[in-house]
């Protein structure tokens, strides 16, 4: 049963003009350790949620527009508000926005009669319908978004005709291009850049921000990144270690910084959040602490869709269910511009890297089955075989231990268009991204103490409000390496960063978290 409109009735959620408020007991339990002995003690804290429900019109600009995923994203937006159809030897198609745990998931409710009942998830709170996104952004290629999206070679051909006239004057700016970065192989499509020193290059992308603004007239920007996995950078004390540093390194015109970490420096200086759906290490400590100084939202990195997401499924399923992983053995091969820049050793480290971390918390989780520091073998191959285009393959062999010796070899072939896996994410990314600018929070007892050690004031409103961590630990189930704040734990289990997303959501309605324990009916 699908609820589509809903309001929780309850003495701890008010909703106001412009905000919902709710006042939430948050349940979790505190360890100490006594002697040989462990005592576990159940907490209970309050915590009131206030979300701004003025939903603004937003402007998204994407690093790499011109690229498979930028223009598939871009086509897909247009044909949904458009209503295009479309005829293929299959019938007739019509436009969707399947893939996006917003727009096209459910949450349940409770229970009516005996049935279980959903709501549509983007109905928990107001957020923005990616109809409504007004797209722009930056490539180093300058072909438009309708040329682009024929070299793309993700969508059908009749649908493509039919967004041409849509798309053609839709042109990337200039972008910040530094062929040390990405792949040799890169360059001849290098023909739409900024020129000038690392400085230049911010300033310029600082204005391109303010001027989009201007001219589209949108209230909010946020700035993804889907361009090219850059190899690794260095980080080096005195360059890119502090916020600081990293200022006075653009100025000097520093070689080590990375084209996506320059991207983020111009956005966090404008008070943008920045997004890397790519794997490298964009997010290098100086831009992280200029981030939380600023109070900028960041989330990264390396969008996690489809190998990834099933790997973080299937290892939680095998791990919890008291079964060994010993090895696992991931290959990829697929034939577009994102394969090609990834046959490079260095890119290709980057994703291995990115790959290879996502099972870490499930094996810490059960040292019953794994002892101090062993791990399951784990192979990341990639290669690029450019007949197949966009169409990935991903095959995975999964080998465990069982019961009494025996062993377990699970096989798993998946073909699918990697940049139709993709680009949901990128609409989901930035539109929660823009929900948790409106979510603000305060914990019990929090702001008094803050107060009387006369610190953190300034992030606070009158009523002791504070926004979000500006490291957006939960949009974790979107990407593949979550970026966290520090001394946090990284969560890359599934189901568990789908719980810490939809609980919080939940919470900010007045909604317990679901337990699923069905006590009415036992
Ligand atoms: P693509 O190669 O088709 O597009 C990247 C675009 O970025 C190109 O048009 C390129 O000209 C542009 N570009 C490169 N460097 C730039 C810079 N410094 N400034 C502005 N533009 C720049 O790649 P695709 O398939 O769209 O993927 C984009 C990124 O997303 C890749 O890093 C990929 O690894 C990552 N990714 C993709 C996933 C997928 O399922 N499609 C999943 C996970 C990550
Ligand atoms: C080669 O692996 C291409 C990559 O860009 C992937 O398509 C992308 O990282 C998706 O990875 P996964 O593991 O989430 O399917």
């Amino acid at each position: 049963m699908l609820l589509d409109n809903f309001k929780v009735e309850s003495p701890n959620v008010e909703y106001g003009d412009d905000s919902i408020t709710s006042t939430y007991s948050y349940q979790s339990t505190d360890l100490q350790q006594k002697g040989d002995r462990w005592i576990a003690r159940p907490t209970n804290t309050q915590y009131k949620f206030k979300t701004d429900t003025r939903v603004p019109k937003l402007g998204v600009m994407l690093v790499g527009w011109g690229g498979n995923n930028g223009t598939t994203v871009t086509a897909g937006i247009l044909a949904n508000k458009l209503g295009c159809t479309w005829m293929t030897k299959e019938g007739l198609k019509k436009p969707n926005y399947w893939g996006s745990l917003t727009q096209a998931s459910t949450v349940r409710v409770g229970n009516f009669l005996g049935e279980e009942a959903y709501t549509p998830m983007s109905s928990l709170l107001p957020m923005v319908h990616p109809n409504d996104i007004v797209l722009g952004g930056w490539d180093i290629s300058g072909l438009n978004m309708a040329e682009a999206m024929e070299r793309a070679q993700v969508l059908d051909w009749e649908l493509q005709r039919q967004l041409v006239p849509h798309m053609k004057d839709l042109e990337p700016l200039p972008g910040i291009y530094d062929a040390d970065f990405i792949a040799a192989n890169q360059d001849s499509r290098a023909n739409n850049v900024i020129k000038g020193s690392r400085q230049h290059q911010v300033d310029t992308v600082r204005q391109n921000i303010r001027s989009f603004q201007a001219d589209t007239g949108v209230d909010k920007v946020i700035v993804l990144w889907t361009a090219n996995t850059e190899r690794f950078g260095e980080v080096v004390e005195g360059v890119n270690d502090t916020a600081d540093n990293f200022l006075a390194a653009i100025e000097r015109d520093e070689p080590e910084l990375a084209p996506s970490s320059l991207y983020a420096a111009a956005c966090i200086q404008e008070g943008v959040p920045f997004i890397n759906g790519s794997p490298q290490n964009t997010f290098v400590p100086g831009l992280i602490e200029m981030a939380v100084q600023r109070g900028v939202l960041i989330a990264g990195d390396d969008f996690k869709s489809g190998q990834t997401k099933l790997k973080s499924v299937l290892v939680d399923f095998l791990v919890g269910a008291g079964i060994k992983p010993t090895s696992i053995v991931s290959y990829n091969h697929l034939g577009n511009n994102d394969g090609m820049n990834l046959s490079a050793p260095q890119t290709f480290r980057s994703k291995e890297i990115s790959k290879s971390n996502v099972v870490d918390d499930m094996v810490a989780s059960n040292s019953i089955l794994y002892a101090p520091g062993e791990h399951p073998d784990h192979v990341v191959v990639i290669k690029y075989v450019p007949y197949v285009r966009d169409s990935k393959r991903a095959m995975d062999e999964y080998m465990s231990e069982l019961f009494m010796g025996g062993k377990s070899t699970i096989a798993i072939h998946n073909t699918c268009e990697d940049s139709l896996l993709a680009s949901p994410i990128i609409l989901d990314l930035v539109i929660l991204a823009e929900l948790l600018g409106r979510i603000q929070f305060h914990r019990e007892g929090e702001a008094a103490q803050a107060q009387a050690a006369g610190s953190t004031a300034a992030a606070r409103d009158l009523a002791g409000y504070q926004a979000m961590h500006p490291v957006a630990s939960l949009l974790s189930y979107l990407t593949k390496a979550p970026l966290v704040p520090d001394g946090t734990p990284v969560i890359n289990a599934l189901a568990r960063q789908r719980a810490a997303l939809e609980n919080v959501l939940r919470a900010c309605v007045g909604l317990a978290p679901d337990n699923n324990m069905l006590l009415e009916f036992k």
